[in-house]
């Protein structure tokens, strides 16, 4: 059963997306990935929100971008951990994105990522550092990775100049 839900609010933030599923996948998290649209599908959302904890999910992605108000809207129906995705808007470059997801009111938490692939990746990462705190196996391999990123960054670090 998948542990994340991924969703975002068009098939146009997948390239971006995306980012969060490969780094699951690095961990061997399961997820399932959806179009879900504050706008133009607002009974879906209430649907998939107020179902994520009995279809299994421990943590939900949300990616959107322009007037972004995915994220918080299933924050607001569900007690399950959010993370959000500013995806980068062509008219605004995803600062209309960040602006609307991450300005949360007191009382009902998102938590902002980046705008972006390296927000999406990240969010896959802590999405799966919040499932390792129940399964060995992915917390190996997140120390793993994290272990490796730093000998790659030590072993280039001398640069001839
Ligand atoms: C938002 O509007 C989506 O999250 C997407 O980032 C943006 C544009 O959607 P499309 O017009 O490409 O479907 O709801």
């Amino acid at each position: 059963m998948a542990k994340v839900a991924i969703v975002m609010g068009s098939t146009s933030d997948w390239p971006t997306m995306q980012k969060a599923a490969e780094m699951l996948e690095s961990f061997g998290v399961e997820y399932k990935a959806q179009v879900v649209s504050a706008h133009r599908t607002p009974e879906l959302l209430t649907e998939f929100s107020k179902t994520a904890e009995t279809e299994g999910y421990s943590v939900i992605i949300a990616g959107a971008g322009g007037a972004a108000h995915l994220p918080g809207m299933i924050a607001a129906h569900t007690h399950i951990p959010v993370l959000g995705c500013p995806v980068r808007s062509s008219q605004l470059n995803g600062i209309d994105s960040l602006l609307s997801i991450v300005q949360m009111p007191k009382g009902v938490a998102v938590g902002t990522l980046a705008i972006g692939e390296a927000g999406a990746a990240n969010a896959g990462l802590l999405a799966a550092q919040i499932v390792a705190l129940q399964e060995p196996a992915v917390r190996d391999a997140i120390i793993a990775f994290r272990e490796k990123q730093t000998e790659t960054v030590l072993a280039n670090g001398q640069l001839e100049l």
